[in-house]
């Protein structure tokens, strides 16, 4: 059977539209559109208590709060960050952008995460921060990374792009390290159309993100540091307050999703799907699953038999940051097994609250052949 609409890796949470205009009306009305509005600081507010933090600043992506995030903190110039190269570009890019050098460290198997085991072993005198992705929603081994960072003096970053209302032992994961910083992107769980923020633990750092993401103004007379353009407009923000309120029923609804998954996919010879460490809560944000070698087709051959049904899942991460030609030389580049393994057999499948039971059983039926 082929369908005839597409069936994407992921579809916008997208608010009632009458809401949205109703809001919009009184954005319009105000005669305020930009510049920390009323919409953009309620949002804020909100946020802080929905990722349980004690700070959160809001940034127009997420690509913008990594590079402020990396900026605030005041590395050595040409100082290296210990990172993955299993993510989006936009996380080492955000390195390079800060005049920083990366360095790539492999990852661990199961969560896909940072190998927090291989991080000791790559740190010099040079080394000045661990960049972390919560990739998939999946917590970096957060103990582990505080434990090394504190012993070698370094600051840590985490990138939680993936992990939106994730929690650790009941903690809000945006509290770890120094700074965390969000993308509300289109394609995430929670929207903003274009979106992120930074989350952080201190006054200080909060300051200085709020004057970062305002071109470094503090006050009408005063432009204290080198900032950046990263605000969000009321129009975008009050699409947020409303999706704040909604993504708590797409989460619910893609739980079901992957039960269906779990249950119909976990039996498949070749087919590993990826588990949550018991003590997070998941964000529901991607399914990734591994396409290992006993699995009758390659990860590939799976993803053209989906298309040709018009389903299209995702190869994240293929290719790896370490793959760019921008990133050939960096450190760590030619011992990443874990990675290289990996990213020619992980796939994300469609995980949206759109999809219907006959979508799902297609998906099923295709791969269990
Ligand atoms: N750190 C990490 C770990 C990240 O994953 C990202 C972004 C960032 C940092 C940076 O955050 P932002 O600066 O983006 O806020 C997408 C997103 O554009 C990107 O935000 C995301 N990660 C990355 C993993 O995925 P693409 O190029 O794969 O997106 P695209 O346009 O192919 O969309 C994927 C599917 O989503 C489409 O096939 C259909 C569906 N879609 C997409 C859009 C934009 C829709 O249905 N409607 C839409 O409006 O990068």
């Amino acid at each position: 059977m082929i369908n005839n609409d597409k069936i994407f890796v992921t579809r916008p949470l997208l608010p009632d539209f009458d809401e949205f205009t109703k809001l919009a009306k009184e954005v319009y009305d105000s005669k305020w559109l930009t510049n920390m509005g009323q919409k953009h600081n309620l949002l804020e507010k909100e946020l802080e208590k929905e990722l349980k933090v004690p700070y959160c600043v809001l940034m127009n992506n997420g690509t913008l709060a990594l590079l402020i995030a990396l900026k605030n903190l005041h590395l050595p110039q040409g100082s290296e960050v210990i990172t993955t190269p299993f993510t989006f570009a936009a996380t080492t890019h955000s390195i390079v952008l800060n005049n920083l050098k990366p360095v790539f460290c492999d990852i661990e198997p199961n969560t896909m995460t940072i190998d927090a085991d291989k991080i000791e072993a790559l740190i010099t005198p040079n080394t000045s921060l661990i960049l972390g992705v919560h990739v998939y929603g999946f917590p970096c081994d957060v103990e582990k990374i505080d434990k090394i960072a504190k012993k070698h003096n370094l600051k840590v970053v985490y990138d939680a792009a993936h992990a939106f209302s994730t929690e650790i032992n009941g903690r809000g994961i945006g509290t770890f390290g120094d700074v965390s910083t969000f993308s509300f992107h289109s394609t995430k769980l929670y929207n903003t159309i274009e979106g992120g923020c930074i989350t952080c633990n201190n006054a200080e750092l909060y300051n200085k993100s709020v004057s970062l993401r305002d071109f470094g103004i503090v006050d009408e007379n005063t432009v204290n540091d080198i900032g950046i353009n990263a605000k969000m407009n009321e129009f975008q923000a009050a699409w947020g307050l409303l999706n704040l309120k909604l993504y708590r029923e797409e989460q619910n609804k893609r739980k079901k999703i992957k039960e269906f998954y779990d249950q119909n996919l976990g039996s498949i010879k070749g087919i590993r799907i990826l588990k949550m460490p018991e003590n997070a809560t998941n964000s529901y944000q991607y399914y990734p699953i591994v396409i290992e070698d006993d699995y009758h087709l390659s990860r590939d051959e799976l993803c053209k038999k989906f298309n040709e049904y018009n389903i299209f899942p995702r190869k994240y991460f293929y290719p790896v940051c370490s793959d760019f030609e921008c990133y050939k030389n960096v450190r760590g580049r030619d011992n990443l097994p874990v990675t290289n393994a990996v990213k020619h057999r992980v796939m994300c499948l469609p995980y949206y609250s759109g999809l219907t039971h006959e979508n799902l059983s297609l998906i099923v039926k295709i791969m269990d052949k």
